[in-house]
């Protein structure tokens, strides 16, 4: 289980962030606040993938931030990242826990109650569950699911629940309402002017 899961957790996705970014960008979510990060680079190259994973570890590290890489299970065991989040037709739960071992955070996105079950009864240690708004940056995302889908799973999933799908600053506080353990925020962090001031305010919206 992700115990004690942050309840702001920023996603550096490198299909907005250039790598060449990606240090500055993890540098001020860092000074933030923030307590995890995820990395996710679906189109990127793997070269470029371990690039960018090594910067963020080198700067987690130091200031005791969790850091989770999506997708790439290699990836994160040659970082010594602290877990992966899987995406439901990337590796199996069971097959990256065998890999992984079960000290490392196992998450993997949702979309429904059938899949949200399935993921508790293989040992996730957390789920994503969404989108729970509109969002442009996952092209093949679903339909939102809205608050009410999101009220929905967490009657069922024990475990975390991580929101994601069109967060915002405005919007954060609804989720924690319904009971999200955690909202996961991709494009309102990275395409602000103010990365660090925007971390700020959501730290702060989650903490209310
Ligand atoms: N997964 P933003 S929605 C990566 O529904 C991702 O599982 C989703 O980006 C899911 O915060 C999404 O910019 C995109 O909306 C989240």
């Amino acid at each position: 289980l992700f115990k004690n899961m942050p309840k702001f957790y920023p996603i550096i996705d490198t299909s907005i962030i250039p790598i060449s970014n990606v240090e500055e960008t993890s540098q001020m979510i860092i000074e933030g606040g923030a307590k995890t990060i995820q990395l996710r680079g679906k189109k990127i190259s793997t070269r470029k993938f371990i690039e960018a994973a090594k910067i963020i570890k080198s700067l987690v590290k130091k200031n005791n931030v969790i850091f989770i890489i999506n997708d790439r299970v290699d990836i994160a065991m040659l970082v010594d990242a602290d877990g992966i989040h899987l995406g439901q037709d990337d590796l199996p739960i069971v097959d990256a826990r065998r890999i992984l071992g079960k000290d490392k955070i196992i998450g993997i996105s949702t979309h429904n109650l059938e899949e949200a079950a399935a993921a508790c009864k293989l040992g996730a240690d957390y789920i994503s569950f969404g989108p729970i708004f509109s969002t442009s940056t996952k092209k093949d995302a679903q339909k939102p699911k809205g608050i009410d889908g999101l009220k929905k799973v967490r009657e069922v999933v024990k475990i975390p629940i991580a929101a994601i799908g069109g967060i915002t600053l405005e919007n954060a506080q609804d989720v924690y309402r319904a009971g999200a353990d955690s909202a996961a925020v991709i494009s309102d962090i990275l395409k602000s002017d103010d990365i660090k001031d925007r971390v700020v305010k959501f730290i702060k919206v989650s903490s209310s």
